[in-house]
């Protein structure tokens, strides 16, 4: 079993779509072990994005991650970060497959709907950030 978090990012919530990004991973069988809305401000979203730091792009997405609302869980299965990130598709929409939530739902690489981990110890770092032990729910 693993964990990973998922974000539906302020577009996604924005356009009504929390529903059917948590309705996908629950009827592919994924387990929600935490959930909860909140706004990033600057310094969670200088964390969560540290590997970026000095990029062009970095500036505009720490400007759009804390532009509104997000909805933040914990997602776990077998395989559970693999699962989810083929299920968001490629990074940039245009690339994602028809099927997956960016093929779906988004073309804007800045504005591409749903975050998702992309290893099992990024996974646990960004868990962290988002949630105290103590939120999450066990089996
Ligand atoms: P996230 O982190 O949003 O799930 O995206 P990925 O894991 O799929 O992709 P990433 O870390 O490489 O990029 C983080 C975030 O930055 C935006 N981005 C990325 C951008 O606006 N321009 C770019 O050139 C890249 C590479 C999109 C996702």
């Amino acid at each position: 079993m693993e964990r990973t978090l998922v974000l539906v990012k302020p577009n996604g919530v924005e356009r009504g779509l929390v529903g059917e990004v948590v309705g996908r991973f629950e009827r592919r069988g994924l387990r929600l072990r935490g959930m909860k809305m909140l706004v990033v401000d600057r310094a969670l979203a200088e964390r969560h994005y540290e590997e970026h730091v000095g990029k062009g792009f970095f500036a505009d997405l720490v400007s759009f991650i804390t532009s509104g609302p997000i909805v933040a869980m914990v997602v776990e299965g077998p395989s559970a970060v693999k699962v989810v990130r083929d299920m968001m598709g490629a990074t940039d929409p245009v690339d994602a497959m028809p099927g997956t939530i960016r093929g779906d739902f988004a073309l804007d690489i800045g504005e591409n709907v749903v975050h998702g981990s992309d290893g099992v110890e990024s996974a646990k770092r960004e868990i962290s950030l988002y949630f105290a032990p103590g939120e999450l729910v066990s089996a």
